[in-house]
């Protein structure tokens, strides 16, 4: 999590050539190995804790779907949010500490033992640093400015402002010709704060360095001429030192040891950051069997958002504005552009240390949190990461952060996955694929889950045991939630498949598009909805990731062993570097289409804008150049149509639906995903080999049977529900492991519900109640009458009985390890939220609903032979498990709950039983007050001071519908 979101926040709130371990086990789709699947970022609170919990802890993740952990020591957030807890000794037993080293240990032997693999953060809290001494010059530092009006007769004898602060970087002297003081509403840790700084309109031609005539002393001698009227000349001193910065920070109650020091943020700016954390891994933790055992069971070495101190948004004090035509930006911009080479000094320093010496790869969260080009970074890392919160679900934007690191040839693009502010212990299931879903369409494909909470007692904790960030984010899981073991498997386990696909596969987008930010914005970059509409699926890249060795030209495709862009567009909204005008003309030049969207892009600035002239010939060049077209906004798609090229998947259908196309040897995938609301209609796919649908919930693969094809291409209906995902494959080779029918059915009416092909009989299709006779058109040209007025109508379930296992705090809360459970009745006419049945309303756990239906239903002609039926659930809350007859129905898509459950259907009398957990939050909030996570209060309760009210209840349970759609088989 970024430091960035947590202060806007309390706003409240490989390619398989990389080096260091990378196996290419993927298991199959059905199971796959533990190295695709989802891991949870796991907190532990400090290294004093008992291993046999962690050990149980990591085998209870392995044994919902985990892949394994990201070892992450928590401690507080490093002292951020709340204190040490008293007790709590992080001396002792502090990062790196020989307690901590046997945990470790510990921890990686459990990966091994389980067949895991494991993450682990390089340093406490989110990994920025390690232990050390204070003056050790491989920690943060920081540039600090002060500026002095110079009197007005224009001279100055005195010390210099703030001199003794660190070592002088310079000093420099300008006019300025007005200056103003600025205030505006900035998000501070409690809510909305002022910002104020000056601005100080300086005069370009005045600035002057005189660094060199400062004296030992910090005394200089400067005369300088005659201010004009309203206006003054100033001082610019800044000054280099170490910020001192911890990333672990507490009052030590000795000064004997290293770990009494806590530990300091690193440089991220040179290799001598990545040589402080390289240095203390080898004297104090790459001991005994942890060496062996990371290059067997770990996976990535980690660090999160650069969390740093930093002036963020804020200027600082003041902020200086040249008079020149760009203000001054070029100055900045290549300010940026020296922290991002220092910045990839480090991560490529780091990185090399990862490979070599613990064999395992490097995985962070780059830029992320900083104001720097982040897809200029994104390269340095085997596993780029980006998160859910900061990006805010927003395809977009990953399609941004995924397209460097695809053109790169990472294997994993990864996401913290799951933060939401405000949503501890009251994140829904349905909200996490939502947010998972929208993170694969715009191209990752590794999720680390945020989080899993240490499951034992804590120092001055109450049931339901730690909590990081103190409830205020989503979310800490952990077998003290009733999803745990009641539903959360499901998704760990449909993540884990779309995982193996995407995993497996190397990712493909139609086109790529260029952005170049000084600073990356979270943002919809292509705002036109040309693109999206017909289904065309894109990338970006930023100027700096064109003097990549991948950025190379092969049949009119760009990098086309990696995403094989078909085309380059540039909006005039981008500003283009000279280098970038440069490269374009010689992607023509090979031939590649680049397309010029709404006008002229704009030049980006670069120092004092000395090589503008040059630029704009370049750009001139460029646009006289074949294969260059220049278009109006918003019709890319129709440029690229009238140059023969079309989307690898097209879309037909009402609604908003992403598309996703990847490949696997011989193997194609399409994913599809219907953004908030149902889709209906078709995709065709740019593809006619055999088509499978892959459902990422059972796991299981069956052809696609109604679908028509052409020359090139295959057409397949889709009926998709806000939020869901499908997934067909491509595949001549796959019909060898899932048997095909010779022909297939090219059209079928609406109440064809679902289709199967049963070996040896042929295609069944499963009709439901229609007055309108319709037929089926097979692709042998056979038309087969579907007459399906006595059909039986569909039915709502209805008389439900209820059970419901309260979970709440034991008596002794702090006894975090036991929750206290019991049960209560109730029957129900129909289905509504707990939150709204007032013996309910405070209840929190698992429900258990029953109910019976009659089958076939009364006054169904000719019996119930030919006859089956389909449960569906028209809303799920959390998760929801289903047994008909007292046999488990296959995982539900929770989605688009519907499940086939003729297979558990009997004459008469059938019951249906669904367990349904809730999250904590309806019964947590009745005891809020109460509760408390390493001595501190949780924040919904502290933030009740500032305003902010505690969250009402949430929806718990089974509501709305569940309805029974009986159907006619008939067989084709
Ligand atoms: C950033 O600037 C603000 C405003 O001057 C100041 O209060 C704050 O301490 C600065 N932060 C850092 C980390 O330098
Ligand atoms: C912020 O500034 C505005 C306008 O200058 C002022 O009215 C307001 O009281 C200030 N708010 C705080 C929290 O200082
Ligand atoms: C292009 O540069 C201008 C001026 O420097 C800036 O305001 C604008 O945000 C830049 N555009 C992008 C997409 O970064």
């Amino acid at each position: 999590m970024s430091r960035l979101f947590f202060s806007t926040l309390l706003g409240l709130v490989a390619s398989s050539l990389v080096l260091g371990h990378d196996s290419n086990d993927h298991g199959t789709f059905s199971h796959p190995a533990s190295r695709v699947r989802p891991r949870f970022r796991y907190w532990l609170p400090d290294a004093s804790v008992d291993a046999d919990v962690v050990i149980k802890d990591i085998e209870s993740a392995a044994s919902i779907g985990a892949g394994g952990v990201e070892f992450l020591p928590f401690f507080e957030y490093g002292g951020q949010i709340g204190r040490k807890p008293p007790g709590a000794d992080w001396s002792a037993y502090g990062f790196g500490t020989p307690p901590f080293v046997d945990l470790f240990e510990k921890a990686l032997k459990a990966h091994e033992k389980e067949g895991l693999v494991m993450d682990f953060a390089l340093g406490p809290n989110q990994g920025q640093g390690v232990p050390a001494h204070p003056d050790n010059e491989g920690l943060q530092w920081d540039m600090v400015p002060f500026t002095e009006e110079i009197p007005a007769r224009g001279s100055f004898n005195n010390k210099i402002p703030g001199w003794g602060t660190g070592s002088l970087v310079s000093l420099v002297t300008a006019l300025v010709k007005s200056n103003q003081s600025i205030t505006y509403a900035g998000v501070g840790l409690f809510g909305v704060q002022n910002v104020t700084y000056n601005e100080y309109r300086l005069s370009h031609k005045t600035l002057k360095e005189v660094t060199g005539q400062v004296d030992q002393r910090g005394y200089v001698k400067l005369s300088l001429p005659q201010a004009p009227k309203g206006s003054h000349y100033r001082l610019f001193a800044f000054y280099e030192k170490l910020t001192g910065h911890k990333n672990l920070n507490f009052s030590p109650t000795e000064h004997g040891t290293i770990f009494d020091n806590g530990s300091y943020a690193v440089d991220h700016f040179s290799a001598k950051g990545a040589a402080v954390v390289s240095a203390f891994w080898e004297e104090h933790i790459l001991k005994g069997e942890v060496p062996g055992l990371l290059a067997k069971v770990g996976n990535y070495a980690w660090e999160d958002s650069i969390e740093l101190t930093y002036n963020g948004t804020t200027p600082g004090p003041y902020k200086c504005i040249l008079d020149s035509e760009d203000e001054g930006i070029g100055y900045i911009n290549d300010f940026r552009a020296t922290l991002v080479d220092g910045y990839n000094e480090y991560l490529t320093a780091m990185a090399d240390w990862v490979h070599d010496v613990l064999d395992v790869q490097l995985s962070a969260q780059p830029v992320y949190g900083s104001a720097m080009d982040a897809l200029a970074a994104v390269p340095s890392v085997d596993a780029p990461e980006c998160e859910s919160l900061g990006f805010e679900d927003k395809i977009d934007s990953y399609r941004s952060f995924s397209g460097p690191a695809r053109l790169s040839g990472k294997r994993i693009i990864s996401n913290e996955m799951g933060a939401v502010r405000g949503s501890g212990f009251q994140f829904h299931l349905p909200h996490l694929v939502f947010s998972v879903n929208r993170a694969f369409l715009g191209g990752v494909n590794q999720m680390v889950l945020h989080g899993q909470s240490y499951s034992g007692t804590y120092y001055a904790t109450t049931w339901p045991g730690h909590t990081p960030f103190n409830y205020l984010f989503s979310e800490p899981f952990s077998p003290n939630l009733p999803s745990w073991s009641h539903g959360l498997k499901e998704t760990m386990d449909y993540i884990g498949r779309n995982q193996h696909i995407l995993q497996e596969s190397i990712s493909k987008a139609d086109v790529v598009i260029y952005n170049k930010e000084s600073s990356t914005t979270i943002r919809n970059i292509y705002q036109a909805t040309d693109l999206l509409t017909e289904g065309w699926s894109w990338n970006y890249i930023s100027a700096d990731n064109l003097g990549l060795e991948q950025t190379v030209v092969k049949n009119r495709v760009l990098a086309p062993d990696g995403p094989a862009w078909k085309a380059f567009v540039v909006e005039s909204s981008q500003n283009l570097t000279l280098e970038a005008v440069k490269t374009l003309r010689s992607l023509a030049r090979d031939r590649l289409p680049v397309i010029i969207s709404g006008g002229l892009p704009a030049y980006y600035s670069a120092g004092d804008r000395s090589d503008k002239a040059e630029f704009e010939t370049e750009l001139s060049k460029l646009l006289r150049s074949q294969n260059v077209y220049s278009i109006a906004h918003g019709h890319v798609a129709d440029k690229l149509k009238s140059l023969g090229l079309r989307p690898q998947i097209q879309l037909n259908t009402n609604g908003t639906c992403y598309t996703s196309w990847s490949e696997a040897g011989k193997v194609g995938y399409a994913i599809t995903y219907s953004d908030l609301v149902r889709s209906t209609g078709s995709i065709t796919v740019n593809s006619i080999k055999m088509p499978f649908y892959l459902n990422a919930w059972t796991g299981e693969t069956t052809p696609v049977l109604v679908y028509k094809r052409d020359r090139s291409t295959t057409t397949i209906p889709v009926n998709l529900s806000g939020n869901q995902t499908l997934i067909i494959a491509f595949g001549d080779g796959l019909q060898k492991q899932v048997p095909v029918p010779r022909y297939h059915i090219e059209k079928v009416p609406s109440n064809v519900l679902g289709t199967r092909f049963i070996s040896g009989r042929g295609i069944s299709l499963h009709v439901a109640q229609s007055n309108n006779p319709s037929q089926a058109v097979l692709s042998n040209g056979k038309r087969v009458a579907l007459d399906a007025a006595v059909v039986p109508s569909a039915f709502r379930l209805s008389k439900w009985g209820l059970t419901v296992e309260h979970w709440e705090a034991p008596e002794d809360h702090y006894d975090s390890e036991n929750t206290f459970k019991y049960n209560t009745t109730h029957r129900l006419e129909g289905l509504t939220s707990w939150s709204d049945i007032p013996a309910l309303v405070n209840a929190s756990g698992i429900g258990y609903y029953t109910t019976t239906f009659q089958w076939p239903p009364s006054g169904t002609q000719g019996g119930s032979k030919s006859l089956g039926a389909y449960i569906g659930f028209s809303k799920v809350i959390d998760a929801i498990r289903v047994s008909i007859n007292g046999h488990k129905v296959p995982p539900l898509d929770i989605t688009n709950a519907v499940a086939d459950i003729s297979p558990y259907l009997r004459e008469g009398k059938n019951s249906v039983v669904a367990t349904v957990p809730t999250t904590l939050w309806n019964y947590i909030r009745t005891v809020i007050t109460e509760l408390e996570t390493a001595g501190s209060k949780p924040l919904p309760v502290t933030l009740q001071q500032y305003g902010l009210p505690l969250a009402g209840r949430t929806e718990a349970g089974l509501v709305e519908t569940v309805t029974i759609t009986p159907y006619k088989i008939v067989v084709v």
